[in-house]
């Protein structure tokens, strides 16, 4: 099975890399929306526009599944997606809220907090979708300066740090951090060690185990080749794969 990813930009190579390590998959071919890039603080009808002409363009392409990995689309244009598209297309909200239902030692009085794009958590999709499991402790921030702080590959230091006590510092800490952004998986370590040791959710392993249980599909490929395209600047994106860890970049 050929799989198709799309995201706003580089973000979502995180969802790809765990999307190829699964081994449920033949090819990648990914497209991120480099040259409109960032998706998060825009309004619902223009990431649903700009989602549409992804969709346009995977619809001409012979993957056999789209996978949504840009949480921003997911919660805003998923199913405009879905009936615009010739093939199943597959978000990352229900897998993330899925992986959090079935994390071992959690539940319902356990703390969440969810992080994202300012798009994301004002969507309430999250929070509603999780509040309906019974969970009755939840918090949602927007962190955007986390986003560019991964891109710069801040991964540790000062700003990192002086920028999770910016968001963090008056929270009650949780038990569980749902990472609702493509780019947070990469300081997911230090987002659990500033909660002293809280759980993390990260999109790409939780798509991956979703496919597998809704899908049924089994890991029986030993490589996945992935074909990076993008909007604008397509070296940059194959630059930023290479440093994530994605095979044969
Ligand atoms: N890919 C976006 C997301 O997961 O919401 C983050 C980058 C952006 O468009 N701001």
């Amino acid at each position: 099975m050929k799989v198709g990813v799309f995201d706003s930009g580089v973000g979502g190579l995180t969802v790809a890399r765990s999307l190829q390590q699964s081994g449920c998959f033949s090819e990648l071919l990914y497209y991120g929306d480099t040259a409109r890039v960032p998706y998060g603080n825009k309004d619902k009808n223009t990431v649903t526009r700009y989602a549409l002409e992804a969709v346009e363009f995977f619809n001409g392409t012979d993957v056999d599944c789209l996978v949504v990995a840009c949480n921003t689309v997911s919660v805003t244009a998923l199913a405009a997606m879905q009936q615009q598209s010739n093939k199943p297309v597959y978000g990352v909200l229900e897998p993330g809220v899925l992986a959090l239902q079935q994390l071992e030692g959690i539940d319902n009085d356990a703390r969440i907090l969810i992080i994202a794009t300012r798009s994301t958590i004002n969507s309430g999709a999250y929070q509603q979708r999780i509040q309906a499991l019974g969970f009755h402790c939840v918090d949602a921030i927007a962190t955007p300066l986390f986003v560019p702080i991964v891109e710069e590959a801040l991964f540790e230091g000062p700003i990192l740090r002086e920028t999770m006590h910016h968001y963090f510092s008056e929270l009650v800490k949780p038990d569980v951090v749902l990472l609702g952004c493509t780019h947070f998986p990469l300081i997911a370590p230090q987002i659990a060690d500033y909660f002293d040791g809280a759980k993390t959710i990260h999109s790409g392993e939780a798509m991956v185990a979703w496919l597998k249980q809704e899908l049924g599909l089994t890991n029986h490929f030993s490589q996945t080749p992935i074909q990076l395209l993008a909007s604008e600047n397509v070296e940059a994106l194959q630059r930023t794969a290479k440093h994530w860890g994605l095979a044969g970049t």
